[in-house]
């Protein structure tokens, strides 16, 4: 367990020209489940998002759209935002690159690299991919059989371009760079370490071209202001711009970039090159502590392989999800179902049978028959807590804790798909052990001792599995320790090691935590959301 108690996990911060997809959601669930994790354990955590504003791209749909470029963003972050708070993603901070405070950081920043001579002007000649913002250079950018050039990230056509532009001395870097990673082989996955290293910087690493002058809409240098900042640079200085970086209060900058302090940057595998690379660069130029680790995830593609993406319009929007089946349940799936770190599908089938099997039939299961028992057998109380007496039950009890030991150690290792498992292991463990006592037999037969022992220590499991999976289900837990009626002091991790308080609780009324869904129906229903209704 790292004995370091600030931690601090950012999301990339979301391009405001589009909507928000499941892709996007995907992320933010993610990162929200481990800074709720980590505030359940005891962490100072600062998570945040936000919004990335700037650029050829969001000026030219804000021409499109017919309204000037910060009235586009302003109506997209309101969207954004909304999109977060209906899916309880629990964010600190929320930036945007057009904060006055982000955009008076990048600006210190060039102004003090450019006097440092890691930045400097000279003439970019380039195959620029305009969706992308990016340029590439002759070795990374794709041809065809016919002479045609390719973004090698996105595949759409680039084409050449040049103008004056000022440079990120990242040549400069390298070689400290490669020793950063054999310092620090946990600063992101190996494996996508030996693509960085095979891809881009072996084949040697240009200076990074960091201004454009070919449109407006961005951070204008002071030096020379018909330059704006590349909107890379500009959007990755938010993770200190958000902390109050080279401000008159630096207090969040000392406590979350502080030495003792985790930090961890969530991204999507599109973005690694610019997190691994650039970043790091950035940082070391400026003379601050690296992050301690990039966790990237994977992308939600389509059943064709492709990236979900805002720009190729394929990607579905999370509400009818959170409106049909919850928010909660579209968090658990997003959780449990996609493996985090690889590539994964939205899968109608998987997402009908994973909520029917672990929430409804197992989770929900196991709330309702226990509580409605406690209301049949003993009048809506929770029996006295005593000695197990039987081998069932004390093994029972060992089995709890060492699926917690297992749940914590997945968690504190933000392997969250891992931690998801072990906290519905720990709930079936529940259901498995109510069909051993089988208490209604108990009951029929005058059993009282065991049947009292039995409605107890399933009142537990629901009580620490609810604990457990509250940073992934938010609400439904809530509701279930509601209805057990736990007292606040026993909602907590620590209170997850301790059995035996929950004596003569009166529990609340029932209602039914997830509906137990028609997998036909509703696998149709998805269906037809994800390719359109079938042609008739
Ligand atoms: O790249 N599956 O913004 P962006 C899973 N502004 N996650 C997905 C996804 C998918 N199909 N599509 C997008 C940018 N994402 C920059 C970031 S950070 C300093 C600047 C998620 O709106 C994923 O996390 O294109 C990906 O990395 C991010 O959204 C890219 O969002």
């Amino acid at each position: 367990m790292s004995n370091k108690k600030n931690f601090y996990i950012t999301t990339p911060i979301y391009y405001a020209s589009g909507n928000i997809h499941i892709g996007h959601t995907y992320c933010c669930v993610a990162a929200d489940t481990i800074a709720r994790y980590k505030r359940l354990a005891g962490y100072n955590v600062r998570f945040m998002t936000g919004s990335d504003e700037h650029g050829q791209k969001i000026q030219e749909k804000a021409i499109a759209a017919g309204v000037d470029p910060q009235t586009y963003v302003d109506n997209i972050v309101a969207s954004f935002k909304q999109v977060w708070k209906d899916l309880d993603i629990s964010y600190d901070y929320y930036v945007r690159t057009t904060d006055a405070s982000h955009m008076a950081l990048v600006q210190k920043v060039f102004s003090e690299l450019l006097e440092k001579g890691d930045i400097y002007l000279g003439e970019y000649k380039g195959w620029y991919c305009t969706p992308d913002e990016t340029f590439w250079s002759d070795s990374q950018v794709v041809v065809d059989e016919n002479g045609n050039h390719f973004c090698p990230d996105c595949h759409r056509p680039v084409h050449l371009d040049s103008e004056q532009a000022y440079f990120l001395n990242v040549k400069k870097f390298v070689p400290w760079l490669l020793e950063f990673y054999n310092q620090n082989p946990t600063f992101f996955s190996k494996d996508k370490m030996n693509e960085m290293i095979n891809t881009f910087i072996k084949p040697g690493l240009e200076d990074l071209c960091i201004t454009r002058t070919s449109f407006s809409w961005g951070v204008p240098i002071k030096e020379n202001p018909k330059h704006v900042i590349y909107v890379w640079i500009d959007a990755l200085l938010n993770y200190i711009s958000a902390l109050g970086y080279k401000t008159e209060d630096e207090s969040l900058f000392n406590t979350f970039w502080g030495d003792d302090c985790e930090i961890v940057h969530l991204v999507g595998r599109d973005i690694t090159r610019f997190h691994t690379i650039y970043w790091p660069i950035l940082l070391k130029a400026l003379g601050i502590r690296e992050p301690d680790q990039v966790i990237v995830h994977g992308l939600l593609l389509t059943k064709s392989g492709v990236k979900l993406s805002k720009s190729l319009g394929n990607a579905l929007s999370p509400y009818p999800l959170i409106e049909k089946y919850g928010v909660d349940a579209l968090r658990y799936y997003m959780v449990r179902e996609i493996q985090f770190g690889t590539d994964g599908n939205f899968t109608p089938t998987q997402f009908v049978d994973r909520l029917n099997s672990d929430l409804a039939n197992s989770y929900g299961n196991l709330v309702n028959r226990t509580l409605s028992m406690m209301n049949k057998y003993f009048e809506g109380v929770i029996p006295e807590y005593a000695d197990p007496t039987s081998d069932i039950t004390k093994k029972l009890y060992e089995d709890i804790k060492e699926k917690l030991v297992q749940y914590n150690a997945a968690m504190e290792s933000m392997d969250i798909t891992l931690g998801a498992a072990k906290a519905i292991e720990l709930i079936n463990l529940g259901n498995k052990y109510f069909d051993d006592i089988a208490p209604w037999t108990q009951a029929k037969e005058g059993n009282i001792v065991l049947l009292k022992e039995c409605l107890y220590a399933a009142a537990e499991i629901i009580r620490i599995g609810s604990i457990i999976l509250s940073p992934i289900m938010p609400n439904k837990t809530v509701d279930a320790l509601n209805q057990e009626n736990v007292p606040e002091e026993l909602r907590t991790l620590p209170s997850t090691e301790v059995i035996g308080k929950l004596s003569n609780i009166h529990i609340n009324e029932l209602s039914a935590l997830f509906p137990r869904l028609k997998k036909d129906d509703e696998v149709k229903y998805l269906v037809e959301l994800i390719d359109g209704p079938s042609q008739k």
